[in-house]
C-alpha cells in the first residue's frame, strides 16, 4: 500500500487494523471466511501443531501430505541450520555444490529400475511441468518431433503450472483459466462407487478403463503422443486407488506405442503407500519418469525432483560437449539448504525404518478406518498404506459443506484433517503410533456421528 494514502479511507484502515490479515492473498483458501475466523499454527513438534491460542492439534494430514517425519525433527533442524551457515546459496547453472550431487545419487538409488538421473525443482508443480517438457524434448532430440500430444486423466491433480493444469482433470481449472494447452487428451477417472465402494486397498473393477488410451491412440495416431501422466493414487481429488491391473495395462499400452509413462508421485513417494520409496515399486509397475516433492524434504524446505530413465538422459547427452543439453532449470534447482534437508530426511527415513513402519501400521490403519463404515452418511471408505479417505454423502445443493463442517469440528477438537469435495482425506506422518491412530478415528467417528 502506498505511504501517501490519505486518511479518508476509513473502511480499509479499519479492516487492516482489525485483523492485520488483509494483505496476504492466501492460496487455495476461502480468504474472507478464514480472515473472519482465522486458524493459526505457530509451532509444531512430532505429531502435533500448536495454535496461536496454545491448543495442541494432532496432524492427521502431515501438513499437506508432506511432513512424513513429523514436525521439528532434530536431525533435519540441525542439518538445515548448519547448511545455511556454511553455504546459503550457490549458482545453479554451470556451477555446483556437493550436496545436490549427493542427494541426486541417493535418490537414484531409491528409484525403481533404471530411473537413475535426477533433475531438481522447488515444488510438485515445477516437477510436473519439468517432466512434461523433458518428455516433449526427449522425443524431439530422438527425431520424433511429431510427438507433441500429452494425455492426462479426469480428476488428476498435477499442480498449478500451465502444463500441470492442462493435463490435470479438475473442472475449476478449466472454468477459471480457459482452454489451457492444446493437444491434451484425458483418460476417464477410475472412481466407481457402484462397483467398488468400501474396498480395502485396490478395487477389483476398472482395469479396462486404461484401454481408453487405445481409443486416444486410434484417434490421433500413437506417433503423435509424447507422454501419459497419472498419479498412481490420485490424492487431491479424493484418494482414488488404482484398480487391480490398471497401471499394468497403462504401461503395456504406452510401451506398445512408444509413449512415455510419467507417474506423478508428489504424494505417493517416500513411504506413503508401503515399504517402498515409490508407489511404482509398490505396485510393481515401471514408469519412465517419476515426479516428486513434498516427502523429499518432508515439508521442511521447498524442493521437488524428477527422476528419469537412463535412456532419456542418454538421449540428451549427444552433440558438442559445450552445448547445454536441456534448456530448462530454476534459480533454486538443487538449492544447498533444500539439498541438506533432503539428505537429512532420507537419513531419518532409513535410520527410523519409516517405510517399513507404514507397512507395519497399514493393517491397523485399514481396520480402524473401515470400522467407520456404518456411520451415518458415509458412502465409501478407501485406504492404502498410511492413506485413507472417507467419502460422505454431500448435502443437496451444497457440495463440500458437510465435509468442511467435519473439518471445522475436528479442528475444534484438536485434530487436523483435510477435505476435498465431500471426502475426508487422511495421511498422517509416518511416525504415528497405534494410540495416535486410535485418537484420530475416535475423534473422527464422534464428529461424523453428529454431522447434520
Ligand atoms: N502433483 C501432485 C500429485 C500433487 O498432489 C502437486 C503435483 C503440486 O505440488 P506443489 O508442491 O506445487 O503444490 C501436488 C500437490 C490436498 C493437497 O489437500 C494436495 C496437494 C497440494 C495441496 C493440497 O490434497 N498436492
Amino acid at each position: 500500500m502506498s505511504l501517501a494514502t490519505t486518511p479518508n479511507t476509513p473502511t480499509e484502515e479499519t479492516r487492516r487494523n482489525k485483523t492485520g490479515l488483509e494483505e496476504f492473498w492466501m492460496p487455495f483458501s476461502a480468504n474472507r471466511q478464514f480472515k473472519s475466523k482465522p486458524r493459526m499454527f505457530v509451532s509444531g513438534d512430532k505429531m502435533h501443531y500448536v495454535t496461536d491460542d496454545g491448543r495442541k492439534v494432532m496432524d492427521a494430514t502431515a501438513g499437506l501430505w508432506c511432513c512424513n517425519i513429523g514436525h521439528a525433527h532434530p536431525t533435519v533442524v540441525k542439518a538445515v541450520q548448519e547448511q545455511v551457515q556454511e553455504l546459503d546459496y550457490a549458482p545453479a547453472f554451470q556451477m555446483g555444490h556437493p550436496k545436490a550431487f549427493e542427494l541426486a545419487s541417493r535418490l537414484a538409488e531409491m528409484m525403481p529400475g533404471s530411473l537413475d538421473h535426477v533433475f531438481f525443482t522447488n515444488s510438485g508443480s515445477e516437477s510436473v511441468d519439468t517432466a512434461l517438457k523433458i518428455a516433449l524434448a526427449y522425443h524431439n532430440v530422438r527425431g520424433e518431433a511429431g510427438r507433441t500430444r500429452l494425455v492426462g486423466r479426469e480428476r488428476g491433480y498435477h499442480g498449478v503450472g500451465f502444463g500441470g493444469i492442462s493435463v490435470g482433470g479438475i473442472v475449476n481449472n478449466r472454468k477459471f483459466f480457459g482452454t489451457l494447452l492444446t493437444g491434451v487428451d484425458h483418460l476417464p477417472h477410475t472412481h466407481d462407487l457402484k462397483k467398488n465402494a468400501f474396498t480395502k486397498g485396490q478395487p477389483e473393477h476398472g482395469a479396462e478403463l486404461a484401454d481408453d488410451l487405445e481409443r486416444i491412440v486410434a484417434l490421433h495416431g500413437g506417433e503423435t503422443i509424447a507422454a501419459v501422466i497419472v498419479e498412481p493414487i490420485a490424492g487431491s481429488t479424493g484418494v482414488l486407488i488404482p484398480p487391480k491391473g490398471y497401471l499394468e495395462r497403462l504401461r503395456e499400452i504406452c510401451t506398445k506405442h512408444g509413449i512415455l509413462l510419467i507417474f506423478d508421485e508428489v504424494i505417493t513417494a517416500f513411504g506413503r503407500v508401503g515399504n517402498t520409496a515409490t508407489a511404482a515399486e509398490y505396485y510393481g509397475v515401471q514408469p519412465d519418469i517419476i515426479t516428486m516433492a513434498k516427502g523429499l524434504t518432508a515439508g521442511t524446505i521447498p524442493m521437488g525432483a524428477v527422476a528419469v530413465d537412463s535412456k532419456i538422459y542418454e538421449a540428451f547427452m549427444k552433440g558438442p560437449e559445450n552445448a547445454i543439453e536441456l534448456f530448462h532449470g530454476y534459480t533454486y534447482s538443487g538449492h544447498p539448504v533444500a539439498a541438506a534437508a533432503g539428505l537429512a530426511v532420507l537419513d531419518v527415513y532409513k535410520g527410523e525404518g519409516l517405510f517399513a513402519r507404514t507397512e507395519e501400521l497399514a493393517p491397523y490403519w485399514e481396520e480402524r478406518i473401515h470400522a467407520l463404515k456404518d456411520l451415518p452418511r458415509v458412502i465409501d471408505i478407501r485406504n492404502t498404506g498410511l492413506i485413507g479417505a472417507i467419502e460422505l454423502e454431500g448435502i443437496e445443493g451444497k457440495p463440500t459443506a458437510r465435509a468442511f463442517e467435519a473439518f471445522l469440528q475436528c479442528f475444534d477438537k484438536g485434530l487436523l484433517i483435510r477435505t476435498t469435495g465431500d471426502t475426508i482425506a487422511l495421511s498422517p506422518p509416518l511416525i504415528i503410533s497405534k494410540e495416535e491412530i486410535d485418537e484420530i478415528f475416535d475423534t473422527l467417528s464422534g464428529v461424523i456421528k453428529n454431522l447434520k
